[in-house]
This record gives structure tokens, sequence and C-alpha cells, in this order.
């Protein structure tokens, strides 16, 4: 492997967000699943991470400074590719928001087909690609992440650029009977043949992938599938498709959670909750993460399951999230609607039956409450992954808790023997399976947590890393060396010991 060959991600926004205070900016962590995923794969490898700052104003040096200052917090360096209002509208609140995130998710009555959004989107990925090709050393491996710069390869070739490029989904690919409804389903699937590897979460996103390329590009492309692999033929190139489940960083999250201040942050929400297990959510305001069914079925349990009342409490976690779009603003007062409701029917004197925060949580509060809670309950209707299901086990330091799942987050596929499996449109049968995990005796507890804890550890992010760059390069993430002797980054092999 040269020397020089370094590890080029590429997402929407950088890992951090830049704010102006008084006059100053400034940057504070970003948030998310994709930045919480790869932020400790690139931490000291001195790569770059190419990326939206989140901020619309024009840039300035004391911005440029300020993001690339940042630099000495993460080890690598951050580029930042500036865009403006009407593009933060067009581009990301309608395409990237409001065509592919409704889309993927199976959710069209939710999709708003703008024309002049398509086209701003081409725009935004053309903007993206000027900087990559303005920064990219040859030997680079270029890793282009999710939905919302599916361009990128496309428009690098078209200025020339030949090198690998790998593109990884973080949500589902729809059957091709929903992809079928985009306008510019051509368009996309020809410049998504421009990547080198396509890494999908779950087999059945690569089927449903494989499937629309054979049905919308019969005259350009050849489809090959053995195993759980697909091979993509074109004039120009040889596609690799596969399914990379991704993981987390087991090993940080067991040990942050296991410090003395969120063991303190345990025992304080123990006090509080006296001889009452509690039940855990933690969900961006989306509509693809099942809130509304999560509350009416733990609605359906308390009326159904009398002897439930003052012995459980909900603890829904809700992280503001694109609420300037219209459908979330309603997410959001239905489920403030439905924990009004369930407090007004069932609050007793020192009890109140769900604890609801419509806030982000620090890390060592989600940590806190994810050691703490007897079960977590993740019901999205449907996911790409659901990393909260993964952190939740990971953080089980001290007594086992039980994993709730819908049967259509892409974990389901890794953790469905062990965790306890549900239809999230089912609200009775979600009621049933919180019931049953209440009343779960502490083995059968322990039993299924320890193989859940066991997977999440062995299929860990840097596993997904690795796997990833097996496929693409025949290299591992330990080839792309550490730069910071003093703060090794954790490796698979590491992880692999605990
Ligand atoms: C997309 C796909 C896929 C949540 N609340 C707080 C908080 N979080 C962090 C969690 C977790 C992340 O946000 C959420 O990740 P998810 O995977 O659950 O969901 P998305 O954001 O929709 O992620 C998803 C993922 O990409 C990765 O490929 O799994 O399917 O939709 O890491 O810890 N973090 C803090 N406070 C909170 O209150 N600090």
């Amino acid at each position: 492997m040269s020397p020089e060959q370094r590890l080029v991600i590429v997402s929407n926004r950088l890992p951090l967000v830049m704010t102006r205070k008084d006059g100053a900016w400034q940057a504070a962590p970003g948030s998310g699943g994709l930045v919480t995923a790869l932020a400790p794969v690139l931490r000291d490898r001195g790569g770059m991470w190419i990326g939206w700052p989140g901020s619309t104003e024009p840039p300035t040096d004391d911005l440029r400074e300020a993001i690339a200052g940042a630099v000495d917090d993460t080890g690598y360096d951050l580029v930042p590719v500036f865009i403006d209002e009407e593009e933060k509208q067009l581009f990301y609140r309608v395409f990237s928001n409001e065509v592919l995130w409704p889309l993927f998710h199976d959710m069209t009555s939710r999709c708003r087909f703008l024309p002049e959004a398509w086209e701003v989107y081409g725009r935004v990925n053309q903007r993206f690609t000027d900087v990559i090709a303005d920064q990219v050393r040859e030997h680079d491996f270029l890793w282009i992440h999710d939905y919302h710069l599916m361009q990128v390869a496309g428009k690098l070739r078209r200025a020339g650029l030949d090198q690998r490029v790998g593109f990884f989904l973080h949500i589902p690919f729809p059957p091709v009977d929903v992809f079928m409804k985009l306008p510019w389903r051509r368009e996309l699937l020809e410049d998504l043949l421009q990547f080198d590897i396509i890494g999908f979460q779950t087999q059945r996103d690569r089927r449903n992938f494989a499937r629309s390329v054979s049905a919308l590009l019969p005259d350009m492309a050849t489809v090959r599938t053995s195993g759980q692999r697909t091979s993509i033929m074109t004039d120009s190139r040889t596609v690799l498709v596969g399914a990379f489940p991704i993981g987390i960083d087991a090993t940080g999250f067991r040990r942050d959670a296991s410090t003395e201040e969120v063991a303190d942050r345990a025992w304080y929400l123990h006090e509080n909750y006296p001889e009452r297990q509690i039940v855990l959510g933690v969900d961006r305001l989306d509509y693809t993460k099942g809130i509304p069914e999560k509350l009416q079925a733990y609605r359906y349990m308390l009326r159904s399951e009398p002897e439930m009342i003052e012995n459980v409490t909900l603890v829904q976690v809700v992280v503001p999230s694109r609420w300037e779009i219209p459908h979330y603003e309603q997410l959001k007062h239905e489920i403030e609607r439905l924990v009004g409701e369930i407090n007004g029917e069932f609050t007793r004197p020192g009890w109140v039956p769900v604890h609801y925060y419509y806030r982000p949580l620090s890390r060592p509060e989600l940590l806190g409450y994810y050691r703490t809670a007897e079960a977590l309950v993740a019901s999205s209707w449907k996911d790409g992954m659901n990393l909260v299901a993964k952190e939740y086990c990971a953080c089980k330091v001290d007594e086992p808790g039980v994993l709730l799942l819908s049967e259509f987050a892409g974990a389901a596929a890794q953790m469905y023997r062990d965790a306890i499996m549900f239809n999230p449109h089912d609200i009775a049968g979600m009621a049933a399976a919180m019931h049953r995990a209440l009343m779960m005796p502490r083995d059968e507890r322990s039993r299924r947590m320890r193989r859940l804890q066991r997977g999440v550890h062995r299929q860990d992010v840097f596993w997904w890393v690795d796997r990833f760059l097996q496929a693409a390069l025949q290299r591992r993430l330990a080839d792309f060396p550490t730069v910071n002797e003093f703060y090794p980054a954790a490796s698979a092999d590491e992880a692999a010991a605990q």
C-alpha cells in the first residue's frame, strides 16, 4: 500500500456543527447515527472528512479557520463544503428529506417530487464533487456516505477522475415498485453504477437494488448474483454490491458506560424510580421510528395488564430533528398529545407513566439511561439499521435488560434471535411483547443479553469498516495507520479481545 494512501470520508454533514456565539464561531460535536458510527473509525488516522458544516452563511476566513482548528480534537482533516439557504431548502430539506428519505422508507405519500429540488440536488452534488476533486490524491480511497450524495461518482467520472470510490447507504433501499415512482430513477441508478462498490445495511436492501437495476436499466447493466454478493457489469466497470451491516464502537460504549459519572447517574435513576421497571425509547423525531405506535402499545398494555400500573415507567427521549418539515411538526404534536392522554388517564400520586424528553441528552445522561433501563423499545416502521438498539446492549454493564425490536429495523437481521421481536403496526402485539419483556425471568434476560452483547462486540464498527475496505480494496482499517501514538484508535483486534 502506498504510504500516502488516506481514507477520505464524504458525507452531507461534517462531524461537527458550527454556530456563531457573540460573533465568534464555535464547533460542537455533530450527532446522528452516521456521525456516531464513523467518528471513532477515522479518529487519529490522519485521513480527511469532507462535508457541510451546517451553516448557510457565506464562508469567511474566520469560519474556515474555526473549522480547520477543530482538527486538533479529531486527528483528521476537516474540509467544508458550503451551501446557501436556497440550496439548504431544496437539496437538504426537499430532495434529501422529502423525496429520498420517505421514498426509501416506503412512504411515498410523504414525497414531494419537485423538479427544481432535483436540479439543486445535482448542483450541490457537483459542489461536493468539485471539493473532492480539489482535495483528493492519487492513492486515496474515497468513501461516500448516504442518500444525499448519490451522484458524486457519476460527476467524478465526468470530470475525468477514475480512482476507486465506494458508497454506503445508511438507510434502506426500497422495493422496485416503490423506487420506480421516482421521476429521476434512471439517472440516479446510472450515477450509482459509477461507484466501484455499493454497500447496503441488509441483504434485503441489496436485493431490492439489484432488482431495480435489472428492471430499469436492462439495456446497460448485467446483474449477476452469487450467494450474498452481486456484481453489476456496465460498459465502464464492474460494480460490487453487498450487505455490510453497520456496527457501533461497542468497546467505547461499554467503557464510557462503566465510568463513575455514568454509574452515579444510573444510581440516581434507580433512586428516582424505586421498585419500578424503566422501558426506554430513544429516537430522533422521525415518522419512520414508530414513536406514536410505541406510545399506543404502552397505553394498551396499561389498560390490558393493570398490575403494570405504578410498576413501570416509559422514558421516551425524542431528539428534535427536521422540525421545519410539516410532517415532522405534526408528528411532534401527535406524540405530545399521546403523552398527555396517557399521563392524564393513568397518573397516580408519586407515579407518572410516561416521562418525555424533547431534547437531546448529553452522552453521560443517555448512557445512564441505557445502563439503567430494564428494557428498550425500538419500534421503527423501517430503519436502515437502528444503532440505538446496539448501543443499549453495549451499555448494559450490570443488570441485564431486554431488547424489544421491530421486525423492520435493519438490526433485526442480526439480533432477531435474542431480542423480543414485534410488528410495529400491531399495537396489541407490541403491548404483549412489552409485557413479556417486563415479566421475563432474570436468567432468561441474562442469557439473551449476553448473546446480544457478544454479537454487538464481534460485529462492531471496526468489523464493519474492515469488511467494507476488504471488499473494496483488499485492505483493513489497520492499513490506514494511526498518526497519534498517544491516542491510538481502537482496533478490531482490541475489540475482539473483549
Ligand atoms: C441513520 C439511519 C442507521 C440519539 N439520541 C441521543 C443521541 N442519539 C444518537 C444515538 C445513535 C444516533 O443518535 C441515532 O442512530 P440511529 O441508527 O438509531 O438512527 P438515525 O439517526 O436515523 O441513523 C439508521 C444509522 O444512520 C447508521 O447507519 O442505523 O437506520 O436512519 O447513535 O446514540 N445521542 C446523544 N443524546 C441523545 O439524546 N448524545
